[in-house]
């Protein structure tokens, strides 16, 4: 655990310094000439294909730190195999039959939610450090970004048990940002197709070739390492992570972020990723703004 140099979370330079390796990237340096460097590979991957990964981001000396905390946490997890299509719609929506959204698919993965992170866990650090979300807004182009308002979806560990898939799906959010903490010993990989759907259309044919097996040269597979930090327009490419295999359970970090401040889930979303509500859920009910009319 690590505290926070300061608790206000302005100068948390300090604190990014002792877990990010800041060497290779240097978010104490706005605007730096290293900093434009690595701000703009990123950029340009994510140009490229909507995924970025900066390999070794944390420190290798706390590698071993970040993955006990995650294996600490996975127990909290909430665990409910999910019948689930790759827009996250009801299963019984009124589609045509050959719209991919029929194809029912197992959800075996399960989230612990950010209220049962520890404030001193490396995740909930990064988290909550703006020098770490100026350098994110920055690589994907935007003037700023803003933690959730949702105190159990802003940050996730994302569990996927030997057995269990994250099965295909399109992210409600535009962007997420991610971090293995524990490999499996077999399976597991992050696949995904980038820019299959676009704000103007969901290019269907090639989401159910996908679906159905059929669409491999539409597929990437990413070899991530515990402690890279991942980079990923998740609304527009369909992505899931393979059947984990072995003994080892797969962990990751999701950092949830927007581009407004306030966001919170829906209640229904909320019960099922994480099988309850806070006040704050029902409270925020009929409140959200969607900046597209994609489906979910
Ligand atoms: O765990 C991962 O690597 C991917 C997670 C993901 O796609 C999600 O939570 O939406
Ligand atoms: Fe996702």
């Amino acid at each position: 655990m690590h505290e926070s140099k300061d608790g206000s979370g302005q100068d948390d330079s300090g604190t990014l310094e002792a877990i990010i390796d800041t060497v290779r990237y240097p978010l104490r340096e706005p605007r730096s000439a290293a900093w434009d460097e690595v701000v703009g590979a990123a950029r340009a991957e994510l140009g490229r294909d909507g995924c970025c990964v900066l390999p070794g981001f944390i420190r290798p000396d706390l590698l071993e730190e970040l993955r006990t905390e995650g294996v600490a946490l996975a127990p909290h997890a909430y665990y409910r195999v999910e019948r689930v299509n790759a827009y996250n719609i009801p299963l019984d929506a009124d589609l045509p039959p050959d719209h991919p959204g029929r194809i029912v698919l197992e959800r075996g993965n399960a989230f612990v939610a950010r209220d049962l992170i520890p404030p001193g866990a490396l995740i909930q650090i990064l988290y909550g450090s703006p020098l770490f979300r100026r350098f994110l807004a920055d690589c994907f182009e935007l003037p700023a970004l803003h933690e959730f308002a949702d105190p159990l979806a802003g940050l996730c560990l994302n569990v996927v048990s030997p057995g269990m898939s994250h099965p295909w799906h399109f992210d409600t959010n535009e962007f997420t940002v991610s971090m293995l903490t524990q490999s499996p010993d077999d399976g597991g990989i992050f696949e995904y197709c980038p820019g299959i759907r676009s704000p103007r259309a969901e290019h269907l044919d090639d989401v159910r070739a996908v679906l159905t097996g059929a669409g491999d040269e539409l597929i990437r597979r990413l070899e991530l390492r515990p402690g890279d930090l991942q980079l990923f327009q998740g609304r527009f490419s369909l992505h899931r992570v393979s059947p984990v295999a072995g003994d080892r359970q797969r962990h990751t970090a999701i950092f949830a972020y927007n581009e407004r401040p306030g966001v919170i889930g829906t209640a229904e979303r909320t019960r099922q990723l994480f099988g309850r509500v806070l006040p704050d859920h029902l409270a925020a009910a009929g409140r959200s703004v969607r900046g597209d009319r994609l489906l979910d």
